[in-house]
């Protein structure tokens, strides 16, 4: 951990508590629930999926990506996914995106938006800027090597740096990743609920929010993702008799990060002092 991030953190903490009064509204993300019934203020982008590089665990850094045309993304409203029978959508609203879709030829459809973090995303909970969300996953599993399986993935950045804020990422059938099996071979989750909490210092600083579906690199399976709900605010319970079941999916938060660095630090200061 490098000296400037443990600084970060410090005064994140510092400034945590004089921002705990600010203003209780929401703001980040343009049309982040897709009400337009449209991707207006996001830009779809994608191409094809050569397969992850390296062995798992994988991260957003196993992800290539070549260019081409990139995959569908199409919004869906009230609509029973046979692939996915306990799905409830829409998620948010009247309109829920679907990234990526369940054909195959190899295609990566991805979306992204840059917006600036405001005091108006501060959560008086807890008096920190929050962004949150909800994904589901739908991924054929034709049980190929990890590199060559459909995946997902999520990111937010710190445009400033680059730095990576959180990031979360999972292949069809990955091990510890508690897949529900919909129509044989799909596998799927239920919408998972993201709450991340940014440090106070990344008030006023743009963050870009990136998020991924592949469908396998060999090229005859599908695989896509629902997301909704992009912004700061709470998001209301999921629909359906599985409301409220979260399976776990490995993420990296930066509050990790920083505890994990900051509890380094201690750890070394005993060292020296013992
Ligand atoms: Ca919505």
């Amino acid at each position: 951990m490098s000296r400037s991030i443990r600084r970060n953190a410090l005064l994140a903490f510092a400034c945590a508590g004089a921002l705990s009064f600010a203003n209780p509204a929401f703001a980040i993300f343009q049309n982040g629930g897709f009400e337009l019934n449209d991707y207006s203020s996001w830009l779809l982008g994608g191409g094809s999926n050569p397969g992850l590089t390296g062995a798992p665990p994988f991260t957003g850094a196993n992800i290539q990506v070549t260019a081409g045309a990139p995959g569908p993304a199409t919004l869906v409203n009230a609509v029973t996914d046979v692939r996915a029978p306990l799905l409830v959508l829409p998620r948010v609203g009247a309109t829920t995106s679907k990234l990526n879709d369940e054909a195959g030829g190899r295609l990566v459809t991805t979306l992204r938006q840059i917006d600036t973090v405001t005091a108006a995303d501060i959560d008086p909970s807890d008096g920190l800027p929050h962004i949150r969300f909800s994904f589901a996953p739908v991924l054929e599993d034709p049980s190929h090597s990890a590199e060559d399986q459909p995946y997902f993935y999520v990111s937010l950045r710190r445009v400033s740096d680059n730095s990576l804020l959180f990031e979360q990422f999972a292949y069809s059938g990955q091990a510890g990743v508690n897949f529900l099996n919909g129509q044989a071979p799909w596998k799927y989750l239920q919408f998972q609920d993201v709450d991340i909490v940014l440090p106070a210092n990344a008030i006023g600083e743009q963050v870009e929010l990136t998020v991924l579906a592949a469908d396998c690199s060999l090229g005859a399976h599908g695989g896509y993702v629902y997301i909704d709900g992009f912004g700061s605010a709470v998001l209301p319970p999921p629909g359906g008799s599985n409301a409220g079941i979260v399976q776990e999916v490995p993420a990296t938060s930066l509050w990790a990060l920083l505890l994990m660095g900051l509890g380094m630090v201690w750890v070394a200061r005993r060292n020296q002092q013992g």
